[in-house]
């Protein structure tokens, strides 16, 4: 668990440099739990590459990762990042997407990018995705390590795809997880060596916005209704500041058969007006 001076310094990191490493943030023993969920599903489910160049034709990735296995309900809610990302967004922050990168020998670098491209706001702007890189085996500049572009969250445009940029290699050992916010420039490297890089990206944005991963339609309701209560509002099951995301006036949690959290904000105005008004009468 990070500590608050930690979670200060590192939010300090994103804000300034637009990344930090948290290293060796994961217990090995998930780590390897983690590596050997992702091999068993490739093999029951008799998953391949991917078929675009963007993700890698080497790559194998398996998005929707939380309807899997439930060994896989510790990464969005590791204490050692969920405490860091609600600092920099809020705490009613959204799992945006949640999906391996597992780099085979031979795989090309990923095209220089940033995660927020699509989104037609100004650049530079706050911070509205965080991207978890969660490296499972150590990343070295040889087995593809992901290249970032320091500072580069700041800049007011995004990089010309297809561009060649000097980057900077973001070499960490397995266990460890780097957080950026998804504005920076950065790509997957190219895997020179005869192993395979073990990765997660886990992304988080606010709780206003759409998430990457529909998690609400693509998770089986029984299976959400499993999970913890934090994992199910960061699946979306929550309504944003009692306004964003209600049905019919009423939070989607009760869809898993749980309590409502926070009331809607306009039930909230009467309330609190009736109450200043009877305190007033006193
Ligand atoms: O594999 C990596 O290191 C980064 C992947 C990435 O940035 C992406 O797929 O958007």
């Amino acid at each position: 668990m990070l500590g608050e001076a930690d979670i200060d310094s590192h939010a300090a990191r994103i804000r300034d440099d637009g990344y930090t490493v948290i290293e060796r943030a994961v217990d090995p023993a998930l780590v390897e739990a983690l590596k050997a969920a992702l091999l068993r599903i490739e093999r029951d489910h008799n998953l391949g590459p991917a078929k675009t160049s963007f993700e890698g034709f080497k790559t194998v990735r398996i998005n929707n990762l939380l309807t899997y296995d439930d060994v896989f309900w510790e990464v969005p809610l590791h204490d050692h990042v969920l405490p860091l990302v609600e600092k920099v967004l809020d705490k009613e922050c959204l799992l945006s997407s949640f999906v391996s990168l597992v780099l085979g020998p031979g795989q090309e670098a990923q095209p220089i990018h940033e995660d927020t491209q699509m989104i037609p706001l100004p650049r530079p702007h706050i911070p509205i995705t965080l991207n978890a890189i969660w490296a499972l085996t150590d990343f070295t500049a040889e087995n593809g390590a992901t290249r970032i572009i320091p500072g580069s969250h700041k800049l007011p445009s995004s990089p010309e795809y297809g561009r060649d940029y000097e980057t900077v290699t973001a070499t960490m050992p397995a266990g460890s997880v780097m957080l950026f916010d998804s504005a920076l420039w950065h790509g997957g490297g190219a895997n020179n060596s005869d192993a395979r890089r073990f990765a997660f990206s886990c992304a988080y944005c606010w709780g206003w916005m759409r998430q990457q991963e529909n998690l609400q339609l693509g998770i089986p309701r029984e299976t959400a209704q499993r999970f913890p209560r934090r994992l199910q509002e960061l699946c979306g099951y929550g309504v944003y500041k009692g306004q964003f995301g209600h049905i019919d006036n009423r939070d989607p949690i009760e869809l898993l058969g749980r309590e409502r959290g926070k009331r809607m904000v306009w039930e909230a105005t009467d309330i609190r007006k009736a109450r200043d008004a009877q305190a007033a009468k006193q």
